[in-house]
């Protein structure tokens, strides 16, 4: 299904006169609103392909209804996105969990949705049918040099779909670790894992980036070999300029201070990508600023702070993208509400005053910068977010027009009630 343009301006104009109202009393007390809205509008967040349909936990997956069981159908559900909030306009595609057979095929009907395709991701974590040799001891870190060469081989292939799609940069996470101490050598896995990842970089595109994503813990429980963002800017760094770290804000040990940490790789131009979602315990992957949106906002806030000072555009200087999974709510509806928090972060971080921010850190007053602080993350922004989003012929409130217009219960009837998304 596509949503007619008619069906959002009905809405808007629905919304108009109370949306107006909290517009305009925000809008007076904030310096140069335009300016903020139109960054607003520029920011895309791509949507990951797996996030479509039910994630699951390891105990169990209860799918949900009219779930997107083809690769078409997951870019009619992204394209569905994108008419309600204008923000989502780019897919990343997981392979093989999503293989665009037909290339142009698919590229053109994205384009017919106004999406284009963010980042690839290699997916070496799980054996697929037919496959010469297993990832059960790992992928590009693997003792074996054939197991290394087929993961090897296999990212280059998703370069080449990549390439084929308009795809401007490779994902590689690994599940590589060991689960119990002696089990592996760290410095050879190490010395593996990155001249695996050299064979990958020496494929890549000129115009490419290569993400080299980490991750704490889990699959593995002892150690990861690309465990940290130190392990993952020493690969990158080594790799040379077109490797750059990912940060999965799920992906860190307990308390880690992120914004810290996405600050130190700005400066050292090596933040290429993030995956948003938020999480209580570890990797999550529940809703954006669902459990800590002042983390989130303070993120945002290092970022624009470090992308200002490399003279980067906000909206094209990193790859911005959802990873998030989806086992209770409905995936579209968690989507919107992901994309709606990330825009609010950023407003809000739009928001600080620089300049006083940092005369207080020059006076060391603290109780000054913490007040900047908190008096952008208080504001409620919600009426720039939705006036930006009315601009950029959206829907004033996507997630009362999604539900207003019954979008799953139409999906139900053109899919049925049992198709099942592929994916996590
Ligand atoms: C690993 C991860 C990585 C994968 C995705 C499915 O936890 O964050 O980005 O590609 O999940
Ligand atoms: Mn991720
Ligand atoms: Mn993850």
């Amino acid at each position: 299904m596509k949503l007619d343009i008619n069906q959002i301006e009905q809405h808007n104009a629905s919304l108009s006169e109370a949306h107006q109202r909290k517009f305009d009393f925000i809008a007076n007390e904030i310096k140069d609103v335009e300016a903020v809205i139109e960054k607003l509008q520029a920011f895309q967040i791509a949507i990951p392909s797996w996030a479509l349909g039910t994630g699951g936990t390891r105990f169990g997956r209860f799918n949900g209804p009219g779930e997107p069981s083809t690769l078409e159908q997951k870019i009619e559900d992204v394209g569905l996105l994108h008419a309600l909030n204008k923000s989502s306009g780019a897919i990343s595609l997981h392979i093989p969990w999503d293989i665009p057979t037909d290339a142009q095929k698919i590229k053109d009907l994205a384009a017919s949705y106004d999406l284009t395709f963010d980042a690839v991701n290699s997916n070496t974590f799980q054996d697929q049918a037919g496959q010469e040799f297993s990832y059960k001891y790992g992928s590009l870190h693997h003792v074996d040099a054939r197991v290394r060469k087929q993961a090897v081989d296999h990212n280059i292939e998703v370069i080449k779909h990549g390439e084929a799609l308009g795809s401007k940069s490779l994902t590689v996470w690994l599940a590589d670790g060991s689960s119990f101490p002696g089990q592996l050598n760290f410095r050879e896995a190490f010395q593996n894992t990155l001249s695996s990842l050299q064979e990958i970089y020496a494929a890549l595109p000129s115009d490419w980036k290569l993400f080299v994503e980490y991750k704490a813990f889990e699959p593995h429980f002892y150690s990861t070999t690309i465990a940290d963002w130190g392990q993952s800017l020493l690969l990158a760094s080594k790799l040379g300029d077109q490797a750059y770290t990912l940060v999965d804000l799920g992906h860190h040990l307990p308390n880690a201070n992120i914004e810290q940490i996405v600050s130190l790789l700005l400066m050292e131009g090596k933040l290429g990508g993030f995956h948003f979602n938020d999480s209580k315990y570890a990797d999550d992957d529940l809703t954006a600023g669902s459990i800590k949106p002042y983390q989130l906002f303070l993120i945002f806030n290092e970022l624009i702070d470090g992308l200002d000072a490399r003279g980067l555009d906000h909206a094209t200087g990193l790859g911005w993208m959802i990873d998030a999974s989806h086992n209770l709510k409905d995936p579209l509806v968690d989507l919107l509400q992901s994309v709606d928090a990330i825009k609010l972060a950023y407003a809000q971080a739009l928001l600080v005053d620089r300049v006083s921010l940092k005369q207080a850190q020059q006076e060391n007053n603290i109780i000054k910068a913490q007040e900047i602080l908190q008096d952008a993350f208080r504001t409620d922004v919600r009426p720039i977010v939705a006036e930006a989003r009315k601009r950029s012929g959206a829907a004033i409130d996507p997630v009362a027009l999604f539900t207003a217009l019954n979008v799953r219960g139409q999906l139900v009837q053109e899919r049925g009630e049992k198709s099942v998304a592929t994916g996590l």
